[in-house]
């Protein structure tokens, strides 16, 4: 079957082979919170910051070894390069000596550090400003009390920290997010100083000395949260404005607009102003679900503007959702293949769509685009499985784990 798919290919101008080596080598950050509900080891506090999981599914991760063993089946199961996207929050700490988020340090993170270097992974990080007693009124860098706003601060710094010892630990650069829940729920009187403050406190964060070649620091924008609808202090424009002005990169996460507005049509812009754009890719279903990621039209849009733009090597791919209703390894599973499959599909797109739009040929350019649609991809997509030794089903391992291990969970 893929010896016909790749004829089939080569003759509208695709090289499968290149596709594949392609594929293998592009890095995917898989985010380590669809595992545990997004809860993290370091406070009993629920879930804040107007971000929801919904769904009670049995045998979420309660301890890191649950998580790591949870984490290493679904990197068993799915192909290609991966990257392990941790939150502060997932702290590790030693002998029960606990350390706030303001105090927090490499060694707590240790245990991270051999998990990684034992599965050949590289870390991105990312400080955690929800779900925690010093998020006061929903604030947390833009605060107008100085010792939240302070506290807050420094947790930036100490992340900037652990983020460049995890660059140097795994001799790969750490993409290190900033996202902030802020916002207020109904009209604020006063958006402008909400937003100089969480301006400050960012330059003061970045203010400490680390190795841009080592860490990328990325700003995360968004539309509004559960509970914070009427206004959002890290906006889009906030963002863009502070990314472009401070020389990092911005991240877009395509639940976090309005839901006609595509992050596929924004990522040529971005990349036309930016040296690295960052994705978090997720599923937004009519307002920021974070269901899990499919293989759907908008990710496979998605993908097609990084490869038509040749720029595989400029955009940082993080996976962002949390479903606690269905099983979550096979959620993780699940959404990283179609992150995969949306790439493969992508780089099986004929260059020659474009001189047809060059040229004007609007006619030909349909009729070229639907032909695509039902080519082969799937028959290339399991020679890949092959190659890489996973199986096409991966639900029946899952489905065995949850009956040993993930059932014995109360
Ligand atoms: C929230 C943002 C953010 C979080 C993670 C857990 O809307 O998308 O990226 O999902 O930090
Ligand atoms: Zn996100």
């Amino acid at each position: 079957m893929y010896n016909k798919a790749k004829e089939m290919y080569a003759r509208i101008g695709v090289d499968t082979e290149k596709a594949l080596e392609t594929l293998k080598n592009t890095t995917v950050s898989i985010h380590c919170w669809q595992g545990d509900d997004v809860v993290g080891f370091d406070s009993k506090e629920a879930l804040s910051g107007g971000i929801q999981t919904t769904g009670n599914y049995p045998g979420k991760a309660r301890t890191p070894g649950e998580l790591m063993a949870d984490y290493e089946l679904a990197m068993k199961l799915t192909p290609g390069k991966k990257k392990i996207n941790l939150h502060a929050s997932y702290a590790i700490f030693k002998d029960g000596v606990f350390a706030d988020r303001d105090a927090l340090k490499p060694e707590h993170f240790a245990v991270w550090v051999d998990f990684a270097k034992k599965n050949g992974l590289g870390i991105d990080f990312n400080p955690t400003y929800f779900s925690h007693p010093m998020v006061k009124d929903g604030l947390t860098l833009s605060s107008p009390d100085e010792e939240v706003r302070k506290f807050w601060v420094e947790h930036g710094k100490r992340c900037l920290e652990i983020s460049e010892y995890f660059a140097n630990e795994t001799g790969i650069p750490c993409v290190m997010n900033i996202w902030i829940p802020d916002g207020y729920k109904d009209i604020p009187a006063d958006r402008l100083s909400p937003r100089q403050r969480f301006a400050q406190s960012l330059d003061e964060i970045l203010s400490i000395p680390y190795d841009k070649t080592k860490v990328f620091v990325t700003l995360e924008s968004k539309v509004f949260g559960i509970g914070l609808e009427a206004y959002t202090v890290g906006s889009a424009e906030f963002c863009m404005n502070y990314v472009n002005t401070r020389h990092i990169t911005p991240l877009m996460d395509n639940g976090h607009y309005h839901p006609t507005e595509m992050v596929s049509d924004k990522i040529s812009s971005m990349l036309l102003f930016n040296e690295k754009v960052a994705l978090h890719v997720t599923r937004p279903m009519r307002w920021d679900s974070d269901h899990v990621v499919l293989f759907d039209d908008e990710t496979r849009e998605m993908m097609k503007e990084i490869v038509r733009a040749d720029a595989i090597d400029r955009v940082f791919i993080a996976t962002d959702y949390f479903d606690a209703s269905i099983n979550r390894i096979s959620a993780w599973v699940t959404g990283l293949r179609s992150v995969q499959k949306a790439l493969l599909y992508a780089l099986l797109e004929p260059a020659s769509l474009k001189a047809l739009q060059e040229r004007g040929d609007f006619t030909q350019l349909m009729v070229r685009q639907e032909e695509l649609k039902t080519m082969p991809m799937g028959a290339v997509w399991e020679e890949y499985l092959k190659r890489e030794g996973v199986t096409e089903d991966y639900y029946s391992e899952i489905k065995k784990y949850e009956d040993v291990v993930l059932k014995e969970r109360k």
